[in-house]
């Protein structure tokens, strides 16, 4: 098992305390293991822990930051094609087990045949609107494009059906700080208008691992 880095003492706590970002720390450098695959929703483990589930588009780096979460590379299938994760993966994290992570198939992605575009979308939709032990969705947006029409589909439907849910900007390292500046200004406007997100976002990346132990304890957080 490998060692997570220890944070450095960050201004960039985002109001998490130091206490728990340890926690969190120390939570995801323990066991995590694959649970299994659910193409449709009557294969859905037993609800019998809370669960947090990483939404977003298509090729946003869902299953990225899952594998940087937990300091796995190989944990999530990741792939420059979009549509790689076509099912709801479950991962176990901790001993005793803590709470089960979602790595979700992407939506909006046009080349994908009609009916499977149907199909996934019925799943996500279906599986964030109806699902007790879900504690929090982890939408993610691309710094690169902030928040598009397809992501405000989802973030609607969140808010009609009031399931907690937190922005997450990925991909930082690929833009300019000052661009990204902007986008979190915006995003976090957007964010605060919204009545089923939380008002703050994270921004990070899964290259060179910023926001990653902040958003370790915003799971943490989310399931407490
Ligand atoms: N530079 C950079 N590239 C990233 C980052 N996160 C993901 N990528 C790349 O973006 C591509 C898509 O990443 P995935 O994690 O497979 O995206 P996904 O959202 O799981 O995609 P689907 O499963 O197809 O919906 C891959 O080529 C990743 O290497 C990041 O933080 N920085
Ligand atoms: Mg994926």
């Amino acid at each position: 098992m490998s060692e997570l880095p220890t944070p450095a003492p960050s201004e960039e706590s985002k109001g998490f305390s130091e206490e728990l970002v340890e926690s969190a720390r120390k939570l995801f450098a323990g066991p995590v293991t694959f649970l299994k695959s659910a193409p449709a929703l009557k294969f859905l483990p037993d609800p019998i822990v809370p669960e947090v589930a990483v939404a977003g588009r298509s090729n946003v780096g869902k299953s990225s930051l899952l594998n940087a979460m937990t300091n796995r590379n190989g944990l999530a299938r990741t792939s420059n094609t979009p549509g790689r994760t076509q099912e709801l993966n479950f991962f176990d994290v901790g001993t005793p087990l803590t709470l089960r992570l979602v790595d979700m198939p992407g939506y909006g992605f046009a080349k994908a045949p009609k009916d499977m575009v149907k199909q996934w979308r019925f799943l996500v939709n279906d599986f964030l609107r109806g699902r007790q032990a879900l504690k929090r969705a982890l939408v993610l947006i691309d710094s690169r494009h902030g928040i598009k029409e397809v992501d405000r589909e989802i973030l609607e439907m969140l808010d009609r059906a009031a399931v907690s849910y937190r922005i997450v900007l990925t991909k930082a390292d690929k833009v300019k700080a000052t661009e990204l500046a902007a986008v979190i200004e915006r995003t976090e406007a957007e964010a605060r208008k919204r009545a089923a997100a939380h008002p703050e976002i994270l921004a990070t990346s899964s290259e060179g691992g910023m926001g990653i132990p902040e958003l370790r304890a915003a799971v943490l957080e989310a399931i407490g």
